[in-house]
């Protein structure tokens, strides 16, 4: 018989800080060539539904799946345990498996940690995650699947990694009809989906390029606009997102994409993220033809000091002219900054909030703290260092301080995070600009940044 799969998204940790969920496109790669095979998927996703780890547990035993396949990043980690474990109990003959960029790093200690968890499937999983069902149904050993790490004979083994896969045009697109579509668009009406997989950089902090690969594998423009066609008419969907982490890698595809969604006559909004060393004036004014209203950019920070230190391949005065570029071909720069990696002092990092209003004034910075992640060299330089202070996974959700150096301390990087976004508010230009000027809303969020800047300065004194 086919064997019935259940992929499950775990909840976020109470309190940490995220983004609005949507329909997780790894999860929803998987389901669909699973679905194409024929095989029964469904998902269950704890973070939109708010499922209690009692209500995640009734809703499996109803299923019954043979196999349940949990995602995780750092963040929902210890949480993805805890959901194979209860997995495990509803339904004793399943077999468990953990796929996502943190346990992609973390297999054998995953594998110590839960003796529940059968299988860890690394790095992309849809050829590794059909092999293995197509096994299971057969009947035959699954224990040396390329690109899983199992348990063999009270041993644990991690089996050679899969190569990636170059063809990303084909694969089905994403199974989002298995999640409940309007519920998120309740929180909000836009889509996301990836047009590219891997990146040419190989920064320091960064866990994708270790995950999906050292070069960069795109999707062809016609089959990415059908995608977005797909959407527009399936759920009138007309805001979208790409996810990839670097959009414009190559430009002339970038390029060809904006040509088909013009050709084809589709009227939509879109917003992109990439590296400033990646963009021209040109393809900027085709983008916004296109539909583009903002691009977000790892600026990560003002001083070159840091960005070497990141390995970003970036300067400070490449991002002031790219970002004032986007900024006249009428879009909106959304810069993204790491605050606290290796090397950081309380200068360089009050050099980048400044640099950040300066180069984006009419958007508040994504202030990150930099958050070690397992299977980055910034990881293992805090290890080895001595520099980790939090091992709770629970709180890698990029806004607090888990190590600290002898530049600076964990509560310097707390208060300085906490000041990015006063400064932000207090600039006289956020308050004096015209279309916020002597309006009531403008002032109560400037009374407020004003008090907590008050008392944040009462704490550091
Ligand atoms: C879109 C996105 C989000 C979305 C959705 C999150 C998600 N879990 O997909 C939102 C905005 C919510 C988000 C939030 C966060 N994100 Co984010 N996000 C991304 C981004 C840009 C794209 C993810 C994506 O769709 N990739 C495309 C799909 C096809 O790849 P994939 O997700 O890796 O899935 C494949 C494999 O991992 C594997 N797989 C995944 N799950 C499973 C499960 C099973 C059972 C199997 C077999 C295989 C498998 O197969 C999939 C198909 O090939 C990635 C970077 C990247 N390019 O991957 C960062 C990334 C995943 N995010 C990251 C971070 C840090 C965060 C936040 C902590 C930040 C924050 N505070 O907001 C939170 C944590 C969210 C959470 N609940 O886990 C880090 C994770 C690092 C880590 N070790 O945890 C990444 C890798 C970015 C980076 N440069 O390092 N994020
Ligand atoms: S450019 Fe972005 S995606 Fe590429 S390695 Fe650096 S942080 Fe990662």
């Amino acid at each position: 018989m086919k064997p019935h799969v259940t992929l499950v998204n775990p909840a976020a940790p109470v309190g940490a800080a995220m983004h609005m969920p949507f329909a997780l496109l790894g999860l929803g790669y998987l389901a669909a060539v699973l679905e194409k095979n024929n095989y029964k998927v469904d998902v269950i996703d704890c973070q939109v539904l708010k499922l209690s780890f009692e209500d995640f547990k009734s809703e499996i035993s109803k299923r019954q799946p043979d196999i349940v396949g949990v995602t995780s990043s750092t963040l929902t980690y210890q949480t993805a345990l805890k959901l194979v474990k209860i997995a495990k109990e509803a339904c004793p003959n399943c077999i468990t498996l953990a796929g996502g960029s943190h346990v992609t790093f973390w297999d054998d200690h995953a594998l110590e940690e839960c003796s529940e968890l059968d299988i860890v499937i690394r790095k992309e999983g849809e050829n590794t995650m059909l092999e293995l069902v197509q096994r299971i149904e057969a009947g035959k050993s699954y224990f040396d699947v390329l690109g899983t790490t199992c348990r063999r004979e009270g041993k644990i083994v991690r089996n050679q990694d899969r190569t990636y896969i170059e063809d990303l045009d084909s694969l089905p697109f994403p199974a989002r009809h298995l999640w409940p579509m309007e519920k998120f668009r309740e929180l909000e009406d836009i889509l996301y989906l990836a047009t590219s997989r891997g990146c040419v950089y190989w920064c320091e902090f960064c866990t994708t390029v270790r995950m999906h690969g050292r070069k960069y594998r795109m999707r062809s423009p016609k089959n990415v606009v059908d995608e977005l066609e797909f959407l527009n008419k399936t759920y009138g969907v007309k805001k979208f997102t790409f996810c990839d982490d670097a959009f414009t890698v190559d430009q002339p595809r970038t390029e060809a994409l904006c040509s088909e969604i013009l050709q084809r006559g589709l009227k939509i909004e879109w917003n992109c993220g990439t590296r400033v060393d990646m963009l021209t004036q040109e393809l900027l004014t085709k983008m916004k033809a296109a539909g583009c209203v903002s691009v977000w950019f790892g600026v990560e920070s003002g001083t070159q000091q840091v960005l070497d230190a990141m390995k970003k391949g970036i300067t400070p005065e490449l991002t002031m002219k790219v970002l004032g570029w986007v900024r006249e071909a009428g879009l909106m720069p959304v810069p993204n900054v790491i605050l606290g990696f290796p090397g950081e002092t309380m200068q360089s990092a009050w050099k980048t909030i400044k640099f950040v209003e300066k180069v984006a004034p009419d958007a508040v910075g994504f202030y990150n703290v930099a958050t070690p992640f397992p299977g980055t060299p910034m990881y293992d330089l805090v290890k080895e260092k001595g520099w980790l202070r939090i091992t709770d996974f629970d709180m890698y959700d990029t806004t607090k301080p888990i190590f600290e150096t002898p530049q600076l301390s964990m509560k310097e990087l707390g208060k300085l995070r906490e000041g990015a976004f006063h400064h932000y508010y207090l600039r006289r230009e956020y308050f004096f600009e015209k279309k916020r000027r002597f309006k009531l809303s403008t002032a109560l969020v400037v009374g407020v940044h004003l008090i907590a800047n008050i008392k944040l300065k009462l704490r550091r004194s």
